[in-house]
């Protein structure tokens, strides 16, 4: 089999990279020292999280200067993320640091002003092909595979703000994309020279195609009229629909998926309301996970339900569960559950989060998702006159693998109150009066999945929580959870109000219209799913083909 060299800095998920060059007919050999990079023919440097940090490891790990020959030496390379930022000058992110400097032009942070950063979902990577390759009309030439009719999924912070004509005039071929009011680079490439912004190993068959046409060196080619999809595609950033499973141990001790009732995941009896019933069991976690991909789905959130009971590191099937999903989904997959500092009551051996988000990483997950210890962590940045301890599992991780890689997973819950004055807490006014006719609530947040309410809201928590380096919300709601009674949209907008970053609505979707019905009213960057696709009611499918009749954007499901 053919090979491919892949420089490992251990920063974020290259497993899924590694698996995606695999499913492409490959093999990686790694670049464990820069000696090694004279040895690789086709180099891939790929890359997440802060671009200073990023580069400070390259050139400490004395990468740099074989990287720069590499590509001097006109063989194949790519980059991918903050491996194409590497490329350009330098980044407002880190101004003291050198980027390579192959290409013109420095990175520059969204404008957040009118919309969420980081820019995370799937969006265009659209080359003006035809004009540059003399393309016939009705043919779409492809630049390394990217087609005008496919999305990529991004997740950054920085970009290349792109203007017409100036990086062509250097002989570059770009690709570009557009968020909000910006234009910025999605992928360039010249000579033996190809780069992503966008991560190809999480934007499914597309991704996928693009990696293959750079392995076997094929920039340019047309797409068969078999594969075509008819109708074009809007560029931008399309709507998110995300698939959630549950997963826990049943009482046989088998992980399943499984799915509460405002999180009481055991059947009913109703002939006796004092007996337990068996946890729900909806299905494998890996088999289910392969569905909602084929399905559709733009991302898969596991969340293991019931770590806080043990010590996360004795979770090692949820490892197994992500090492499996990661060899056949191509979309990203968070996992959340049991990240935090943990102590072996055993042995008193202290695991960091860290530790534990690592191990995930390793696995195949691309972000971790952090519950009842962001909370605990607010809390303590409240206390501390809003000052982070650098300490919190949400810094630690942001920190070595950037904010990107974190999502906070919160579960509020309605608290009615006559008026606003009668709590210290931020309410808003409610449309959905409570049982003794109270006009305004406050969402309190929860720990150990609902059990315990605490003394924070969640506009405090959402502040909180983003200044110590969160890069998205998961936004559950205990009252609508399992409810099929759609999107608390008065929670989300709440939500949107307190922070610029992503909002993932959560909690209640039970009819494809309510995916709709959130999207259009509220600024929900995602929505999820987890009931209603459990028990085979509707597909993800079903969900994108409603979105897209109400005049929403859709990732196409591609073959
Ligand atoms: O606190 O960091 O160990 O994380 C525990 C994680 O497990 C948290 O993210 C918490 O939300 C989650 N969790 C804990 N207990 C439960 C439970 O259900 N008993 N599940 C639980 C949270 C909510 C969503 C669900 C949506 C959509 N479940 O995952 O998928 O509500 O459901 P629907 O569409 O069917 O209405 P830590």
């Amino acid at each position: 089999m053919p090979s491919v060299h892949l420089l490992d800095y251990v920063a974020g998920n290259i497993r899924s990279l590694v698996n995606a060059i695999e499913k492409t007919g490959y093999t990686v050999e790694w670049i464990r020292s820069p000696a090694d990079i004279a040895k690789a023919e086709k180099l891939i440097l790929p890359g997440v999280g802060h671009f200073g940090h990023c580069l400070t490891q390259f050139s400490n790990g004395g990468h740099l200067e074989p990287i720069r020959q590499h590509i001097a030496s006109g063989k194949p390379f790519m980059g991918i993320c903050v491996g194409l930022q590497a490329l350009f000058e330098g980044s407002s992110e880190s101004p003291d640091c050198a980027g390579l400097g192959f290409i013109s032009g420095r990175l520059r942070r969204f404008d957040d002003r009118d919309k969420s950063v980081p820019h995370i979902g799937w969006n265009s990577a659209t080359t003006l092909s035809s004009e540059i390759a003399g393309g016939e009309e009705g043919h779409e030439q492809c630049f390394f595979g990217l087609r005008s009719t496919s999305k990529y999924y991004y997740v950054h912070s920085y970009a290349a703000p792109y203007e017409a004509g100036v990086l062509e005039k250097q002989g570059w071929t770009v690709a570009t994309a557009s968020y909000g009011e910006e234009k910025f680079v999605g992928a360039i490439g010249k000579g033996n020279v190809f780069a992503t912004q966008f991560h190809p190993e999480k934007s499914g068959v597309a991704g996928l195609r693009v990696i293959k046409a750079f392995l076997d060196g094929q920039m340019w080619s047309h797409i068969p009229a078999s594969e075509a999809l008819q109708a074009a595609i809007p560029t931008g950033l399309t709507r998110r629909v995300i698939a959630c499973l549950d997963v826990r141990t049943n009482d046989a001790g088998d992980l399943v998926v499984t799915k509460g009732d405002q999180y009481d995941v055991r059947e009913k009896d109703n002939t006796n309301t004092n007996s337990q019933g068996s946890v729900r069991n909806l299905g494998k976690p890996v088999d289910m996970a392969k569905l909602y991909y084929s399905q559709g789905a733009d991302e898969i959130v596991f969340l293991n339900i019931t770590s806080f009971r043990n010590c996360p590191l004795a979770d090692l099937p949820m490892l197994e569960i992500l090492r499996r999903t990661s060899e056949t989904v191509f979309v990203p997959l968070t996992i959340g559950g049991g990240i935090r500092d943990t102590t072996d009551p055993q042995t008193n051996h202290l695991t960091s989060a860290l530790e534990v988000a690592s191990l995930y990483f390793a696995s195949g997950a691309d972000k971790v998702s952090i519950g009842s210890d962001a909370v605990l962590a607010a809390e303590n940045y409240i206390i501390n006159n809003h000052q982070p301890t650098g300490t919190s599992s949400i810094e630690q991780i942001s920190r070595a693998y950037g904010n990107q890689a974190v999502v906070v997973s919160v579960d509020p819950r309605r608290i009615y109150v006559s008026s606003p004055s009668s709590t210290p807490h931020t309410t808003i006014a409610t449309i959905h009066p409570g049982p003794h006719g109270e006009q305004f609530c406050w969402y309190q947040c929860t720990i150990h999945g609902g059990r315990e309410g605490r003394d924070i809201d969640i506009h405090q928590l959402l502040t909180a929580v983003e200044a110590l380096g969160a890069g998205e919300i998961l936004l559950n709601c205990i009252d609508r959870d399992g409810s099929n009674s759609g999107f608390d949209l008065e929670l989300v907008r709440h939500a949107k109000s307190a922070c610029r970053i992503p909002v993932i609505a959560s909690s209640g979707a039970g009819v494809p219209a309510h995916f709709v019905e959130c999207f259009a009213e509220t600024n929900a960057d995602a929505a999820l799913g987890a009931g209603m696709f459990h028990r085979r009611e509707f597909t993800v499918g079903q969900v994108k083909r409603c979105l897209v009749e109400g005049g929403l954007l859709v990732r196409p499901v591609e073959e």
